[in-house]
């Protein structure tokens, strides 16, 4: 007989090797994009929509039309943010884990965050803009950030929590964005979704070792998933009626699924989820429709996210409070990592001017017309060149 632990993996495993399968396929989708089967005739309105519409990549060196440039970098931005303020409701957790070994994988795994942000500046980056500007604009509240991260994580079960849901959301919405039209997005998201498939798979053991376990730790497993559910719906964005940048992204193929799609398919995995761990979905609502083919479900009050988003969650305050300090104490390794490129550049001889005058940047990205050119220094002191496909790391 399957113990209920392993029947309880496997179910957890067989979800996780779909979403990795549709990674690799937009994996070798984006390997044969990179061939290009679409002529250019120097109409760069017509090459760039015959593009998207072959579902070939967009790259940094293309012309793009400014509103997509400026759709890009508020997407990716808000998306970097979000790995960045994302790490702190966990690593409050690090120094208390219950054991050696959940410390060391919650470590891991906050530092992949970590990791994940860095890509998505790199990729941003490749729009013109500077992950230096982008963190200012953070941290004075003129860029987002995802509303879930404005929750306090209150006890060990939460970590489960948002291992098992807000992971779990985030891989639903960014599976699809493993084949957005922009090369570097696409090529940061596929190495993002394989790590985040990893992070899903830990808060669920997790949860399932404490709704197994004795009645307080279920009964805390319980109370943690109460808390994420709603929260976690809302991770989607405002619904489809107001969802203000959803059908230009579906017509530039930057978002592949509206946000109530990606919702209810996050639901009705859930559901199936949380029969395996023996928690309950705290909505007395949820019923399967055989006219749907999906579970009706009790949407997350949007009023709520709004003011989330506002500035206005229980967190808010705290955790962009937090992230200035940590700015503002890392000052002397940025410091130190330009002047070392600085010496560096003398030392082969070439000017190190262009290197430390990042502020010289143009915030806006580059002109629509003549592609992106200009090379700076990233807040880490690597040289970033704009045009560039690697600063985005990965696939061809
Ligand atoms: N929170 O027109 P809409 C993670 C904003 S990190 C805050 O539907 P769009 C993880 C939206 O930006 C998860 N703001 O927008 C990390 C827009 O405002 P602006 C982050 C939200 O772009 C650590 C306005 O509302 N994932 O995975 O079409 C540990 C109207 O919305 C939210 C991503 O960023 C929200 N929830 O769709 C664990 C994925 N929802 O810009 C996990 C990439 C909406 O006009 N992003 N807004 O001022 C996306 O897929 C899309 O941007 C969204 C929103 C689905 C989020």
């Amino acid at each position: 007989m399957t113990s209920s632990s392993e029947s309880g993996l496997s179910v957890e495993q067989a979800t996780h090797a779909s979403l990795l399968d549709q990674v690799e396929s937009a994996e070798r989708e984006l390997r044969s994009a990179a061939g290009r089967s679409v002529a250019q005739d120097g109409d760069l309105v017509a090459y760039f929509e015959a593009l998207v519409a072959a579902e070939q990549k967009v790259e940094p060196r293309d012309w793009m039309p400014d509103a997509y440039r400026r759709s890009l970098v508020r997407q990716i931005a808000q998306h970097a943010h979000s790995e960045i303020i994302g790490m702190q409701p966990e690593a409050n957790w690090i120094s208390r884990a219950p054991s050696l070994k959940r410390k060391a994988i919650l470590l891991a795994k906050v530092q992949d965050e970590a990791g994940h942000g860095l890509y998505l500046y790199a990729a941003a980056e490749t729009l013109g803009v500077s992950r230096a500007d982008l963190v200012e604009m953070l941290i004075e509240g003129r860029q987002k950030y995802s509303s879930i991260f404005n929750y306090p994580a209150l006890t060990w079960a939460d970590v489960g929590a948002i291992g098992w849901l807000v992971d779990g959301a985030a891989i639903v919405n960014q599976v699809p964005l493993c084949r957005c039209s922009y090369g570097p997005y696409a090529r940061a998201m596929i190495r993002i979704c394989k790590e985040e498939s990893f992070h899903q798979r830990q808060g669920f053991e997790i949860l399932h070792t404490l709704s197994h376990g004795t009645p307080r730790q279920k009964e805390m497993a319980q109370d943690a998933v109460n808390r994420w559910w709603y929260p976690s719906l809302a991770m989607f964005g405002p619904p489809d009626a107001s969802s203000t940048h959803s059908s230009q992204s579906m017509t530039w193929k930057i978002k592949r699924f509206s946000n109530d799609e990606l919702r209810q398919r996050f639901v009705d995995m859930c559901v199936q989820q949380a029969g395996v761990l023996d928690l309950a979905l705290p909505d007395p609502e949820l019923a399967w429709s055989p006219v749907r083919g999906a579970y009706d479900y009790t949407h997350p009050d949007y009023a709520e996210l709004e003011r989330v988003i506002r500035g206005d969650g229980p967190c808010s305050r705290q955790r962009i409070a937090h992230r200035r300090r940590t700015h503002d104490d890392g000052t002397w390794v940025r410091e130190a990592a330009a002047a070392h490129a600085a010496k560096a550049a003398a030392s082969r001889g070439t000017s190190s001017a262009g290197a430390s005058s990042s502020s010289a940047r143009s915030s806006s990205g580059p002109s629509s017309s003549s592609g992106p050119s200009s090379v700076g220094l990233s807040a880490a002191g690597a040289p970033v060149v704009a045009g560039s496909a690697r600063a985005a790391g990965g696939v061809p």
